[in-house]
């Protein structure tokens, strides 16, 4: 009897990546042009969500005395280098609590995630000129499934402040990757790594590494399972951006841990960015992160680092 050797039969392959889109009053979260991007490619790209005098406001309200920038500390990367970070719970009234509660970004997440979304935390992350540490692949759900949260109804908005490419350790992103489920994670430096031959099958399965280019005030909203990672800043140029994680409002964690449980979101208009009566810098009720604090230190050895 003959015997037949079945083909291996394998996925279509991705199609190209959906262009970019760009703020305006025709931007529409829910059109099918926006939602097949986002189930397709795991990630949309929203170019000038922010305009320039939004920008030049965060830019401020980071750098400034006192600013997010002083809550700052380190984090090893593993390869000798610390990446830096501020992170904090609650968006609060200034300029970034604002960016987290316009309608142009936590409307957008609603759509993107089909529900009512709540702030998770925010993070302003820091590569420095010559000195910044690297972002090992990962996907944020390897972090956050660890807390308590149990679906993957979670998503973060990442704005640069600087213009990011290759050059300066620009974001990459394995395309599609948020379809391949939640990968395992292992502790490397003080960071969570997925798993490096399960990226790699993804890799072989035809799933591209895309690195993204994008100018200060465009924004990156993706999904928690989408790998990414990025190098070491070797080059003599900043590259600082600014997160918002958010999670859906019915995936409440199902433990207290280091960032917040449900919390109504207080939607305020796409105008408070730029209002003068929006503090740049307020922490009050922002809830930072102080690795220096015995209790969060506690937390974050039980549940990881953000
Ligand atoms: O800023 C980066 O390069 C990566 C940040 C990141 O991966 C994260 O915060 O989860």
């Amino acid at each position: 009897m003959a015997i037949f050797k079945r083909p291996r039969t394998t996925k279509e392959p991705i199609p190209p990546a959906k262009p970019a889109f760009t703020w305006g009053p025709s931007f529409d979260p829910d059109s099918d042009e926006v939602q097949a991007a986002w189930h397709q490619d795991g990630y949309i790209i929203v170019k000038g969500l922010l305009q320039s005098d939004e920008v030049r406001r965060l830019d401020e309200a980071v750098t400034q005395d006192g600013g997010i920038a002083a809550h700052s500390y380190g984090r090893s990367d593993g390869m000798g280098r610390q990446t830096r970070l501020a992170l904090w719970n609650h968006p609060g009234n200034d300029v970034t609590g604002m960016i987290a509660r316009v309608p142009k970004v936590a409307r957008t997440m609603e759509s993107l995630l089909g529900g009512e979304v709540y702030h998770y935390h925010s993070k302003l992350m820091m590569k420095d000129a010559r000195t910044g540490g690297a972002h090992l692949w990962h996907q944020d759900f390897g972090y956050w499934s660890q807390n308590g949260c149990v679906y993957p109804d979670m998503a973060t908005v990442f704005i640069p402040l600087d213009k990011m490419d290759a050059g300066n350790a620009g974001l990459r992103v394995l395309r599609g990757s948020h379809r391949c489920g939640l990968l395992p994670h292992h502790v490397t430096g003080s960071q969570a790594e997925a798993d490096p031959k399960r990226r790699r099958w993804a890799e072989q399965s035809g799933l591209p590494e895309v690195q993204l280019e994008m100018e200060p005030g465009d924004a990156l909203f993706f999904h928690c399972l989408l790998l990414h990672a990025s190098g070491q800043n070797s080059s003599d140029r900043r590259r600082w951006c600014f997160l918002v994680g958010f999670n859906r409002a019915d995936n409440n964690p199902m433990i207290e841990h280091h960032h917040p449980q449900y919390t109504p979101l207080a939607i305020v208009s796409n105008e408070a960015i730029k209002d003068s009566a929006t503090p740049l810098v307020d922490p009050s009720g922002k809830d930072f992160m102080n690795p220096g604090d015995d209790k969060s230190v506690a937390k974050y050895a039980e549940h990881g680092f953000h």
